[in-house]
């Protein structure tokens, strides 16, 4: 890197001790824009990156709340509202005991060029608590959505900020937390949140849109060196909604899908996934994936097995955060797996990284791979806005080509500056400077 991004880095961690995760992800950009401050003067003249590293807005707040046993509990709550030049703050809410401020900041840095990357007109944010769903009943769900969003609701609105769901975060949630922000605001603000359910103002396709979106993406990326996912053998971690509508839209194209898995164990059948059980277990009974193996005999379930080990043309991370080491990606690109895309944020550690570029193998990062997600939103709240609702196919058919323009934006701009293949320099380029250039615009705010 530069010796000036170094020192802007350099900054970045003094400012922000301990915060490893966010320190990662701003690294991993930063790397890719030595050739845009050549290009762009301005952007150093207005001290740009300095100020998108800087988020706009940070919130953190007590979550009280009372459990099933009449006990009181006391989780965080957190909003980080980064970056609001392209439009309203807009990023999903993580529930997991892991949550803390660098992984919600790491989070919503992403968003910032994830978000512009999909050309639609939204910001970037995120949030979450360290609450834990599970094994909680549902009463215990709702009222802690009803607490999260009896102090989050001050700073939302379908103009100001846009929730979502992330880890932990679903359908479920999201009503609930619809539900109280409804009740306080005494309004019906159908855009102030997205991934609600059909019933009362939610997408089509929003529940399916990350992990469909995934599937375009690494598509595009396969036809680009004239392959496609049909016939290949691909391996997709996590099982929750990512990696189930990433495992269905792949099974579509005619993929093998032979491994999920979650934070217990991998389950593994070399003649296929059956994704109707998989849904059935996750979704409906919120039960563990070893439990595939007992329904279908012929699957294999390794307690705390490593997804990686196995065999695949296609390996998807859908799961978490450098859940894929330098190792992991020396195993992949060993057994002759040809494209890696990230359904999840940052899944890949720097070293794994490192090892996917150099081999050079498809390697699709999360902020332009997992953009469905998010871009789908922004049509929902499009939806809202227009008080419509759009079909299936119409709604699935923007989403291929949002992810299609994505693919395209990122390999033209990793060889415009003269890089090609590097999706990773074209992502973060070309999300950066479409922010960058209306942060010039503005002025200094
Ligand atoms: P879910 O809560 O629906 O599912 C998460 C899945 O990942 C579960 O199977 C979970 O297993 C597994 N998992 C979580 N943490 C770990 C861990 N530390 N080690 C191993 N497995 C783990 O979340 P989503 O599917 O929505 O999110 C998955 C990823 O995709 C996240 O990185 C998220 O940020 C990203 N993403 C999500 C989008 C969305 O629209 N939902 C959009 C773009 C990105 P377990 O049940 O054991 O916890
Ligand atoms: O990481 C992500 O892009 C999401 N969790 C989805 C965000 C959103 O607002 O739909």
């Amino acid at each position: 890197m530069i010796e000036k991004l170094e020192n802007i880095l350099l900054h970045v961690v003094q400012r922000n001790p301990g915060e490893v995760e966010f320190h990662q992800a701003a690294r991993e950009v930063l790397e890719s824009l030595a050739p845009v401050l050549t290009k762009h003067p301005e952007f150093t003249e207005h001290k740009i990156i300095e100020r998108i590293c800087e988020p706009e807005r940070q919130i953190i707040f007590r979550v009280p709340w009372e459990d099933d046993n009449g006990e009181v509990q006391i989780h965080r709550g957190f909003r980080v509202e980064f970056n609001s030049a392209l439009g309203p703050y807009k990023g999903g809410l993580r529930f997991r005991p892991s949550v803390n401020l660098s992984i919600i900041k790491f989070l919503g840095f992403e968003q910032i060029f994830k978000n512009a990357l999909t050309g639609m007109p939204i910001g970037g944010a995120k949030g979450g608590s360290d609450f834990d769903p599970k094994g909680r009943s549902h009463r215990e769900i709702m009222r802690f959505c009803q607490s999260f969003m009896t102090e989050l609701y001050r700073h939302l609105g379908e103009y100001t900020d846009v929730p979502a769901g992330d880890i932990g975060v679903g359908g479920r949630e999201i009503g609930y937390l619809f539900g109280q922000y409804k009740r306080i605001a005494n309004r019906y603000e159908s855009g102030v949140l997205t991934g609600k359910g059909l019933d009362f103002g939610g997408a089509l396709v929003r529940t399916e849109a990350t992990g469909y979106g995934l599937a375009f993406f690494t598509e595009e990326m396969l036809k680009s060196r004239g392959k496609s996912l049909a016939g290949k053998t691909c391996i997709v971690s996590g099982s929750g909604n990512v990696a189930i509508y990433a495992i269905e839209k792949v099974q579509q194209f005619g993929g093998n899908v032979v491994a999920c898995s979650d934070s217990d164990g991998v389950i593994y059948d070399e003649r296929g996934l059956e994704l109707d059980i998989i849904k059935q277990l996750k979704e409906v009974e919120r039960r563990r994936i070893k439990d595939y193996a007992e329904i279908q005999r012929r699957a294999v379930y390794r307690d705390g097995g490593n997804i990686w080990e196995i065999p695949c043309d296609v390996a998807l991370p859908c799961a978490t955060q450098n859940e894929l080491n330098g190792k992991d990606a020396e195993i992949l690109v060993k057994n002759g797996c040809i494209a890696v895309a990230e359904g999840a944020n940052m899944p890949t550690t720097p070293q794994g990284v490192r090892i996917f570029l150099d081999s050079g193998i498809a390697y699709g990062p999360g902020k332009a791979a997992n953009a469905g997600g998010v871009a789908t939103s922004a049509l929902e709240m499009q939806q809202n806005a227009s008080r419509d609702a759009w079909s299936f196919e119409f709604t699935e058919q923007k989403l291929q080509q949002i992810m299609t323009d994505i693919h395209q934006r990122c390999h033209d701009t990793a060889e415009e500056y003269g890089t090609p293949g590097n999706y990773v320099n074209g992502a973060n380029i070309a999300g950066f400077i479409k922010v960058a250039k209306a942060m010039v615009a503005m002025g200094l705010i």
